[in-house]
């Protein structure tokens, strides 16, 4: 009976120990520590998460949905080499890409590829607007050429879009009008280029904008 209770009572060292384990583990934080990130489904719907470390310690949150490229029309975090799209809030009724050098955007989004086949769209861009009727989006970047030679574009949009590559107008697809494909070529050296596209959604619900490139004696692929 005298050894049962020694065993005990040495337990309880050990019992203390594994519950200080798990308390540290467990790692509770204060409220002035904690942050939150709110999660925009590709349906449209919103959950808010809680982190238990400051959200200044993410670096980045990449993210895609099905059929889309990542973000859809873009994400806030920068990409090196890809396109900076900024993003202009225009009147409702208009019919065409309006002169964007002449409005102040309302917010940037980055993007490495313009992949965004057909689709309804009401989520706006988390963390730079709700907006998601009546706006035109410029992007601009720069690509490299590794083989001069001929070569062939197709911008897919809905509604307006135009293909500008070293300040040359190579596609117009422009207007209001559901998802359509125009085509353009150009010839270009091996080099740097800059490429720029101008897009615009008029009224609700269908957006799209995708732009492939064919090289010489190539075949079509995503730009
Ligand atoms: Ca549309």
């Amino acid at each position: 009976m005298k050894n049962l209770s020694l065993r005990y009572f040495r337990g309880i060292p050990l019992v203390i120990f594994i519950f200080l384990l798990l308390v540290e583990s467990v790692s509770l934080v204060s409220a002035d520590e904690l942050s939150s990130i709110t999660i925009t489904y590709c349906d449209g719907s919103t959950q808010v998460v809680y982190l238990n470390q400051p959200a200044s310690t993410i670096r980045g949150i990449e993210f895609s949905c099905p059929g889309s490229a990542p973000g859809g029309f873009g994400g806030t975090t920068q990409i090196a080499g890809g396109l900076k799209g900024d993003i202009f809030a225009i009147p409702e009724n208009t019919a065409r890409i309006p002169n964007l050098d002449s409005m102040t955007p309302i917010g940037s989004i980055y993007t490495r590829h313009l992949d965004i086949p057909s689709q309804s769209f009401k989520t706006g861009f988390p963390g730079v607007t709700d907006r998601f009727e009546w706006f035109a989006i410029r992007y601009r970047g720069t690509f490299e050429v590794p083989n001069g030679g001929q070569y062939s574009f197709r911008l897919l949009s809905d509604d307006g879009s135009r293909l500008l590559i070293d300040g040359q107008l190579v596609i117009d697809n422009d207007g209001l009008h559901p998802s359509r494909s125009r085509t353009g070529e150009v010839s270009l050296s091996a080099g740097t280029h800059s490429i720029r596209v101008e897009y615009f959604q008029g009224p609700r619900l269908y957006v799209a904008l995708q732009l492939f490139v064919t090289p010489p004696n190539g075949s079509e692929r995503l730009f």
